[in-house]
């Protein structure tokens, strides 16, 4: 047996008791964007990832998803994975009809591995344009994913920074399927909400039709969480975008809690906290429906309703 690989140093492990929200989450929630680690006795990291985190297994996840409130969930192939997905496709079939995938693919996937990743339960795969994450594959590759992956009717999950978005939108706008952007596209909330970098966001948006992830607060804040005196609206630099994508997109926009919150250097967030965010971005009962329940199964659960 293989010895295990001791984390990245200064790896922040996930929060292990995390409060009960203010806000109630409605019935039917998704989190439309969560990960598991290994564990890596059972499904050992990639040799070629570029961190190696704690082990955060589908007990864990289940556990907080049923502290928090969520009913489903949606398992993002985490890069220290790379393109091995059997962590993420068991923790999908373990969660029966209640968990979706999105996976890591070759270029070269035969039309059987495709198939198999279907029946497990993935519906897309993920672009990461993050040079800390992972070394991009060339744009020809990628195109060629999408040409495979877009017949079987999944989508793109794009990961990039908001500086990069001039160079890759065309690029982005090219792609045959349909596209969901990881947390706003990571804008520089130093900026201004209606400065030119995030327009240039919401107009690529609007002119692609892009579902957005209204995720990671805690990753984008400069603010960072509240000090412990019992305030819970913490990460309020980012709560401007939030809103601004949710009162625009409203039908395409999803939440996600991004557990176990990979790669974070100063805080480990609290998901209590994480939940109370989402009022503050989506402030209408109707808003809050269509971010939690409604827009994640028209696109994870098609034709099961609400
Ligand atoms: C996220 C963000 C990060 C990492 C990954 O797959 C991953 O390794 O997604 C990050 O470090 O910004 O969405 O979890």
């Amino acid at each position: 047996m293989s010895v295990p690989s001791p984390k990245s140093p200064g790896w922040l492990d996930w929060y292990q008791d995390p409060s009960v929200p203010a806000f109630r989450l409605p019935a039917g929630t998704v989190d439309a964007h969560c990960h598991v680690f290994g564990p890596q006795d059972r499904f050992p990291f990639a040799p070629e990832r570029k961190y190696t985190p704690c082990d955060a297994g589908r007990t864990e996840l289940a556990a907080l998803h049923e502290h928090l409130g969520i009913s489903r969930a949606v398992i993002v192939q985490a890069t220290c994975h790379g393109a091995d997905n059997t962590a993420m496709t068991d923790a999908v079939r373990a969660a029966g009809d209640r968990a979706r995938g999105i996976a890591t693919v070759r270029p070269d996937i035969s039309d059987a591995g495709l198939r198999e990743l279907h029946s497990a339960g993935v519906r897309g795969v993920r672009f990461n344009f993050l040079r800390r994450l992972v070394n991009t594959s060339p744009k020809e590759d990628l195109t060629r994913i999408a040409e495979k992956i877009a017949p079987l009717g999944w989508h793109i999950v794009l990961y990039f920074e908001s500086a990069d978005l001039p160079e890759l939108g065309g690029f982005f706008g090219s792609l045959p399927a349909p596209l969901v952007v990881d947390h706003m596209g990571r804008p520089d909330v130093t900026l201004p909400v209606d400065g030119p970098q995030f327009s240039r966001f919401l107009r690529f948006v609007d002119s692609n039709d892009v579902w957005v992830k209204v995720s990671c607060p805690e990753r984008l804040s400069v603010t960072g969480p509240p000090a412990l005196d019992g305030e819970r609206h913490a990460y309020a630099d980012v709560v401007p975008f939030g809103r601004r994508v949710v009162e625009e997109f409203g039908d395409r926009v999803l939440w996600g809690t991004d557990w176990p919150h990979p790669n974070l250097t100063d805080h480990m967030p609290d998901d209590g906290l994480l939940v109370d965010h989402v009022p503050r971005i989506a402030v209408t009962a109707e808003q809050q429906h269509r971010l939690l329940v409604g827009n994640p199964m028209s696109l994870y659960w098609p034709g099961e309703g609400v």
